[in-house]
């Protein structure tokens, strides 16, 4: 059996797509990996502690486990990477380019996420299309929107069956962010529910695209499910569930803890969001594979509170 290597399998994102990719195809199947030791939610399958910057040890990984897909989602998030530019280059850029030169004769199919960072100040910020102005301003971005032209360029150069998608802001229950600016949107609740107050680093009307974990797993594993010839897309496509700003996020919160407070103190992390898009067209996911997502704000928010509520208190 052909099996399926996660990398960055530790992080917000890796962590809950292991768990569903191990549901679907099989503990065994799914070899879990990352830089650090494996968290508690993913011990119980197969892992291999791994430095995507070592290009022998992957390929050394690929060889032992019989890999034939990966889902290669390490990286350094916009907030973080603006601490360590050199780094997050470094690391988006090479962990990249080494799957990528890998895949080129052994992988059946790669996926590698992209992000709405891609956008800029010059990007229309209402309903962003799938094609339109880019310049993002942060090392993140820049290393995203790179990422998608190599993307592209492997898929037409070299026939790597490569796919991508621009997440928003993913929030979830089950693991932690790791460093980006729409961190808050799941910190919020952590603290709703331990603290009943909030300092939030983005000002109360900062609207920003955003998804609930669920519906993000289930559009990447339908994505690499799709009928190859069905995507028109070979950078990254557009997706979208919704949007809110942190006052709208707040006041769902008080529907269940009336007495939760929130202060505002923007930092650095107010002009990352402020270059991103409020809103984005996903059309051509809907059109090319069937994305829907299933999670408004509503739905999320009692979903994120009654998880939170049973791990927390
Ligand atoms: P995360 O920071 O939570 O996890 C990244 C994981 O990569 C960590 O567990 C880390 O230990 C691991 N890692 C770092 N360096 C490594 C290395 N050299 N070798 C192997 N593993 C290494 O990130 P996430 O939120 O899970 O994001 C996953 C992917 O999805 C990233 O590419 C990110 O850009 C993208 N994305 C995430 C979001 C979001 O809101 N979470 C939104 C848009 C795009
Ligand atoms: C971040 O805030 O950096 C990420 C992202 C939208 O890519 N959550």
């Amino acid at each position: 059996m052909k099996k399926i290597l996660v990398i960055g399998a530790c992080g917000q994102l890796g962590t809950e797509l292991t768990l569903k990719l191990r549901d679907l195809f099989g503990v065994e199947n799914v070899i879990a990996s990352d830089l650090r030791e494996a968290v508690d939610l993913i011990k119980d399958g197969p892992y291999e502690q791994l430095d995507v910057m070592d290009k022998s040890r992957l390929d050394e990984v690929i060889s032992t486990h019989n890999i034939d897909q990966i889902y290669h989602l390490a990286a350094i998030l916009s907030a973080r990477g603006e601490q360590n530019p050199m780094l997050a280059w470094d690391l988006n850029m090479t962990s990249l380019l080494n799957v990528l030169e890998t895949g080129r004769d052994r992988i059946s199919k790669i996926y590698w996420p992209s992000s709405i960072a891609v956008f800029g100040p010059d990007t229309p910020m209402v309903q962003t299309p799938q094609t339109t102005v880019m310049n993002p301003n942060t090392v993140y971005g820049i290393s995203k929107l790179a990422g998608e032209r190599w993307c592209e360029y492997y898929f037409q150069k070299y026939k790597v069956d490569v796919r991508s998608m621009r997440y928003p802001g993913l929030i979830g229950y089950k693991a932690k962010p790791g460093g980006g600016t729409t961190d808050y949107a799941v910190d919020i609740f952590w603290k709703a529910i331990l603290d009943n107050s909030y300092e939030c680093f983005l000002k109360p009307d900062t609207l920003l695209p955003m998804m609930y974990m669920d519906d993000a797993v289930k559009a990447t594993i339908d994505l690499m499910q799709a009928d190859p010839t069905a995507l028109k897309v070979r950078s990254s496509y557009n997706i979208s569930a919704m949007s809110f700003s942190p006052d709208m996020i707040y006041r769902e919160i008080c529907k269940r803890y009336p007495d939760f407070q929130i202060e505002y103190n923007p930092d650095f992390r107010q002009q990352i969001a402020d270059s991103w898009p409020d809103s984005i067209a996903d059309d051509q996911a809907r059109e090319d594979w069937n994305w829907s997502p299933s999670f408004d704000l509503a739905k999320m928010t009692e979903t994120m509170l009654d998880n939170l509520e049973v791990q927390l208190v």
